[in-house]
């Protein structure tokens, strides 16, 4: 088993889709092992996605993350890390296979609905972002 971070994103916590997602995630292998509701400040969402930091799409991302809840979980599975990416979709909803989460949820390829780590690596710094050790069940 290994663990991967998602968050639900602003623009599906506010249109009530957070349920359904959840369940979407469930159905597809996934154990929830932590999660929360919370509003990241500019700081906190400029910092979770500096590796974008310089891209044109950059300022409207932190803003769009900052501009209301989002929901961060721990996910378990085997291949926690790619089943996830498979089961979100591509990043832009018009171009994401049926029956993902982002071309049943997402509403354009700013507002798509869920993040998803991309390597194990950046699953383990995600996750620490979010959730300190007491926080989170199962495997270290
Ligand atoms: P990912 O979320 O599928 O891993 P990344 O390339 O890591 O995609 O981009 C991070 C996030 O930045 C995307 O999920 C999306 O919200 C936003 N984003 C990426 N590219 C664009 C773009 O071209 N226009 C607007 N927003 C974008
Ligand atoms: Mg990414």
């Amino acid at each position: 088993m290994s663990q991967t971070l998602a968050i639900i994103k602003p623009d599906a916590v506010g249109s009530g889709k957070a349920g359904k997602i959840l369940a979407h995630l469930e159905g597809a292998g996934f154990s929830v092992r932590a999660l929360k509701l919370l509003s990241l400040s500019a700081e906190q969402a400029g910092a979770f996605y500096a590796v974008h930091e310089g891209r044109p799409f950059y300022e409207e991302l932190v803003e769009f993350m900052t501009s209301g809840p989002v929901i961060p979980m721990v996910l378990e599975a085997d291949d926690a890390v790619p089943l996830l990416r498979e089961t979100i979709g591509a990043t832009d909803p018009a171009e994401a296979a049926e029956g993902t989460v982002r071309k049943l949820y997402a509403e354009s390829k700013g507002r798509n609905a869920i993040h998803a780590s991309d390597s194990d690596e950046n699953a383990a710094n995600e996750i620490g972002f979010f959730f300190s050790d007491h926080e989170r069940l199962g495997i270290g």
